[in-house]
C-alpha cells in the first residue's frame, strides 16, 4: 500500500499512486495503519488507566516526609516529588520489538525514493525545473522531490546488525511524539508523521502532537486537521497552535503542555524514523526516569532525500564560542557499538525525556528566544541536576539537514542569540562563564532578562557546579577545545621566500582557495587578511576566524584550501619545520610550495628550495619543536 498526498505538483512518475479517495477509503486491515482502529485504543486506554492508579496508589502513599524514610530504604528509587513513574516497569522480561511483517514488506517495494534511495528529477523540462526552484526557495530543502515519493516509503535498514538481536523490556510506557513546525512543506511534514506512526509499536505510541508555529501555508491551516480525519488518524495525531510565531523553543514547550503521556519524544517536522526506532529510545527511561535518551540522527539529503548515515556516533560537545562540537568515543565506546553511551550535550531538537523529569527541570527555560541555547540548557540542567544524557545507537532517525537557502527571515528581535546564550551561562556555568565572555563581548553585554525562575530550579533541585560537569561529563573537552588556549606556535604574517609575498586568505570561505599577494608590512596602504597563526591544535588559521588550511590530496600540486577547523589534525595538520624553513603537511607527505609569479599555493613532495621556503613574523620555537616531537596520532 503506497500512500501519496494527492494535491501535489504534476507528477511525472509511473508508480501506482494511491489517491486520497482511495486511501480513504481502502480496507484498514491491510495497512499497517490499520493497527491504530480506535477498538485497540480502548485497550490502550484500560492499560493507562492501570498503570495511572498504579500510580496514584504509589504517590497516595507518599507524603514528603516518608519520600525521605524511602530514600534511605530504597535510594535508587526516590524521585524528586513523588516515587518512581516507572517502578512497575522494572522487573519486566524483554522481548525482540521488531515488526517483521513490516520490514518485510517494506524490503519488498519498488518506486521513487523507496529503500531510501535518492530521486533525481530530469532538468529537461523549463516547467518543472522552476517550480522546483521555487519550492527550493521556500523549504531550504528540494520539496518537489518530497512530492514524487510515497508517503510512508521505505527506508534502508542502517542500524548496527546488533541491533537486529536486541530485546528490550516486554512493556514500555506510552509516547507523545511532538514535531514543532513552522512552514513546513506538506508532503515532508507528512512523511514525518506516517514514519512515526507506522514504524512504532501501536501500544507504545499514544499520540503524535503537531504544533503549528504561526505557519502562514494554507495546508497548515485548517486542511491538516481535516486530512487528519479523513485517513482516519484523528484519534492518533493532534494539531495545536502557538497562536503567533513563537519559535522553535517555545512551541516545543507548547507540544509539551498538551502531551498526555508518560514519555516525550521530541523531532523536527522534517524526519523519518527507522526501523524499531522506539523501544531503544524508551527503555532507559523505564528504567531511570531522569535519562534523557538521544537517537542516532541520519542524513536525508536536502536534494535528492537519500536517506544516509551521518557517522556513527560522537559525544556532543561545545567550543568556547558556543559551537556545538563533537568528541571521540571513548575506546570503551567504541567495543560495544550498540550500546547507549554517555554524552555531554544533545545535538539539538531529537530526544526523548519522560514528562515528570522534563517538568521537573521547569522544561525549557521559557525566557530563551526562537532558536539557539536550548540544547546547552536542558543538557546542562540533566546532567548538573542528578540525571544524564545518553545516544542510543539502535535508535535512528533521518534528518533533513536545509542547504542553500534558509526560507525564513530573521524574526528582526535584535541579537537574540547572545541573548540565550547568556541565560544559560548565568545560571548554570559558574566561572565557566568568563571564558565565553572573553571570546564573545556581545554575551557578555547582552540584557538576560529576569533569570529567578531557573535559579528556582536549580536550587530546588540542588544541582551540581559547572566545574563538576566539566571534570566528570565533559571531562575530554579541554583537549579538544580548550578553555584557556595554549600559545600558538607561531604567527603574523607567512612569508615566502622566493616570492617576497605573503599568504593572504582575502576573508575566503570554506572550500575556496588563497593565494599569495604583497605583504601588507611592505605596503601598508593594500587590504588583505595575512595575520595567520598555527594554533595549538597544529594547524593554520587566519589570527580571527576558525577556517583552517586544508588539503585532501597527495598529488603533486594538489590545492590547499580553506575548511572549518575541525581540531582533530588529520587533513588540516602542519608542522613548520624550523631549519628548513619548510611547512609539512605529515598526512601527505607533502610540503606547502608555490609559483611565486602566478601567486598560487600547492602541496608539492618536500624539496629544499625557496618556493617551499616560509618565514614567519613571531615564532615561539619551543613549542614548535615540542608539538613536532609527539607522535602523530
Ligand atoms: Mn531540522
Amino acid at each position: 500500500m503506497i500512500i501519496h498526498y494527492p494535491t501535489t505538483s504534476t507528477r511525472h512518475s509511473t508508480l501506482q499512486s494511491v489517491t486520497f479517495k482511495n486511501f480513504n477509503s481502502g480496507s484498514f486491515s491491510d495497512m499497517r495503519i490499520g493497527r491504530y482502529v480506535p477498538k485497540k485504543v480502548v485497550g490502550l486506554i484500560l492499560y493507562a488507566a492501570v498503570l495511572g492508579s498504579l500510580y496514584l496508589v504509589y504517590s497516595g502513599l507518599s507524603s514528603p516526609s516518608e519520600n525521605v524514610e524511602l530514600s534511605r530504604a530504597q535510594p535508587a528509587r526516590l524521585t524528586v516529588d513523588g516515587p518512581d513513574p516507572f517502578i512497575m516497569y522494572k522487573a519486566l522480561g524483554k522481548k525482540d520489538w521488531h515488526d517483521y511483517e513490516l520490514m518485510k514488506d517494506e524490503a519488498a517495494r519498488k518506486g521513487p525514493g523507496e529503500q531510501g534511495t535518492p530521486v533525481v528529477v530530469a532538468k529537461d523540462d523549463e516547467d518543472i525545473r522552476k517550480q522546483q526552484e521555487q519550492l527550493y526557495r521556500v523549504n531550504g530543502y528540494d520539496a518537489y522531490v518530497s512530492d514524487q515519493i510515497p508517503l510512508n516509503r521505505s527506508v534502508k535498514d542502517i542500524r548496527h546488525k546488533g541491533c537486529k538481536d536486541i530485546r528490550y523490556i516486554e512493556k514500555l510506557p506510552s509516547v507523545s511524539v511532538i514535531f514543532p513546525f513552522h512552514n513546513e512543506h506538506n508532503t515532508t511534514l507528512l512523511r514525518s508523521v506516517y514514519s512515526v506512526i507506522i514504524r512504532s509499536p501501536k501500544d507504545v505510541l499514544r499520540e503524535v502532537i503537531l504544533v503549528d508555529d504561526g505557519s502562514t501555508k494554507d495546508f497548515l491551516k485548517e486542511p491538516l486537521e481535516k486530512y487528519w480525519k479523513d485517513v482516519g488518524l484523528s484519534h492518533l495525531v493532534k494539531v495545536v497552535r502557538t497562536g503567533k510565531r513563537e519559535g522553535l523553543i517555545r512551541a516545543r514547550q507548547v507540544g509539551a503542555r498538551h502531551a498526555v503521556s508518560d514519555v516525550l519524544v521530541f523531532l523536527d517536522a522534517h524526519s523519518e524514523a527507522n526501523y524499531n526506532w522506539l523501544p531503544p529510545l524508551v527503555e532507559p527511561i523505564a528504567l531511570d526516569y531522569r535519562t534523557v535518551v538521544c537517537p542516532f540522527v541520519d542524513v536525508i539529503d536536502c536534494d535528492t532525500y537519500e536517506y544516509r548515515a551521518q557517522d556513527e556516533g560522537a559525544r556532543g560537545s561545545f567550543d568556547w564560542e558556543f559551537n556545538y562540537k563533537r568528541l571521540p568515543l571513548t575506546p570503551a565506546d567504541q567495543k560495544n557499538p550498540t550500546k547507549p553511551f554517555d554524552s555531554p550535550v544533545m545535538a539539538g531538537g531529537y530526544f526523548a525525556i519522560s514528562t515528570k523529569w522534563f517538568w521537573e527541570l521547569g522544561g525549557y527555560d521559557e525566557g530563551l528566544d526562537i532558536w539557539g541555547g536550548e540544547q546547552y540548557e536542558l543538557s546542562f540542567k540533566v546532567w548538573q541536576c542528578h540525571g544524564k544524557m545518553i545516544d542510543a545507537p539502535c535508535s535512528r532517525v533521518g534528518h533533513i539537514y536545509r542547504c542553500k537557502y534558509v526560507p525564513f527571515p530573521n524574526p528582526g528581535i535584535g541579537d537574540f542569540l547572545s541573548r540565550n546564550y547568556k541565560r544559560v551561562a548565568e545560571v548554570w556555568m559558574d566561572e565557566y562563564k568568563e571564558h565565553l565572555y572573553k571570546r564573545k563581548g556581545a554575551i557578555r553585554n547582552a540584557d538576560e532578562g529576569d533569570l529567578s525562575k531557573q535559579m528556582e530550579v536549580r536550587q530546588r533541585l540542588k544541582c551540581k557546579s559547572f566545574d563538576w560537569f566539566m571534570k566528570e561529563v565533559a571531562f575530554d573537552q579541554d583537549r579538544y577545545y580548550p578553555a584557556v588556549e595554549p600559545p600558538d606556535s607561531a604567527n603574523g604574517e607567512l612569508r615566502n621566500v622566493a616570492a617576497q609575498k605573503c599568504i593572504d586568505t582575502q576573508f575566503k570561505g570554506a572550500n575556496e582557495r588563497f593565494g599569495l599577494r604583497k605583504c601588507i608590512s611592505d605596503a601598508p596602504n593594500e587590504g588583505g587578511e595575512q595575520n595567520m597563526r598555527m594554533s595549538f591544535w597544529e594547524d593554520i588559521r587566519p589570527m580571527t576566524r576558525t577556517v583552517c588550511f586544508d588539503a585532501s590530496s597527495s598529488d603533486n600540486q594538489a590545492p590547499v584550501i580553506l575548511f572549518a577547523c575541525h581540531g582533530m589534525k588529520g587533513n588540516q595538520l602542519f608542522q613548520y619545520r624550523i631549519e628548513s624553513r619548510q611547512i609539512y603537511h605529515p598526512i601527505s607527505n607533502h610540503c606547502i610550495d608555490c609559483d611565486p609569479e602566478r601567486g598560487e599555493i600547492f602541496l608539492n613532495p618536500c624539496e629544499n628550495k625557496p618556493s617551499q621556503q616560509w618565514v614567519w613574523a613571531h615564532m615561539n620555537e619551543e613549542k614548535i619543536r615540542e608539538r613536532n616531537a609527539k607522535p602523530i596520532v
